[in-house]
């Protein structure tokens, strides 16, 4: 029997948080950026970074492609495992929000392949990559749900400030009167 992770809300700062992994809203280089890609470096320290040059020096020699994710060590935060993924830019004329969710189903996969029990998103691609809070969430919390999530047990949506917070709030409510 596999049992669905149970999905809880936080307002905070990702990188402040005790789960097992915290997944990061990086870019496709994979060495750092703003938002909570520069927070999570700055709090991680060099190992992070060290982490995400290896890779690029290895398997992602071209980058990380939208959409997908990959893990590294959490250096200096309390979390064991950061897992990046890249979130797509918002488009008007596109629609990529596919891209968006893949980025939560594959975050959770490699969660659930290094045996996390607990693991915190941010809101992946609704700061610097333009996406609308609402939709934003609808797509995350969607995602979360229909994904093969194995060993996590628990999924905590770290927003940022109280507006992103009822946006979570209010999708999620919707999600589960959906069914
Ligand atoms: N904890 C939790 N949420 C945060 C934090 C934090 N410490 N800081 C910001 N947010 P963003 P993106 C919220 O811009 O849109 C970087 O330069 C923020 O309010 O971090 O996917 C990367 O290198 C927003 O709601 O990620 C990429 O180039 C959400 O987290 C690009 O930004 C995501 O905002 C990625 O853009």
């Amino acid at each position: 029997m596999t049992t669905r992770p149970e999905i809880v809300l936080v307002r905070g700062d990702i990188t402040r948080q005790d789960t097992d992994v915290i997944v990061n809203a990086a870019n496709s280089s994979l060495l750092g950026g703003g938002g909570v890609d520069g927070a999570i470096h700055r709090r991680g320290g060099p190992a992070v970074l060290d982490a995400c040059r290896t890779l690029r020096a290895g398997h992602y020699g071209r980058g990380l492609p939208t959409g997908q994710a990959v893990a590294t060590t959490a250096g200096n935060l309390a979390a064991r495992w950061v897992v990046h993924t890249v979130g797509p830019v918002h488009s008007t004329r596109e629609d990529r929000s596919g891209l968006l969710a893949s980025c939560y189903r594959e975050s959770l996969r490699i969660a659930a392949e290094l045996g996390a029990g607990t693991v915190a998103f941010p809101a992946i691609s609704t700061g610097i990559y333009g996406w609308p809070m609402d939709d934003g969430a609808r797509i995350a919390i969607r995602a979360v749900r229909e994904a093969a999530a194995g060993s996590v047990r628990e999924v905590r949506f770290v927003l940022f400030d109280q507006p992103a917070y009822d946006t979570f709030a209010k999708a999620l409510a919707e999600d589960e009167a959906t069914g």
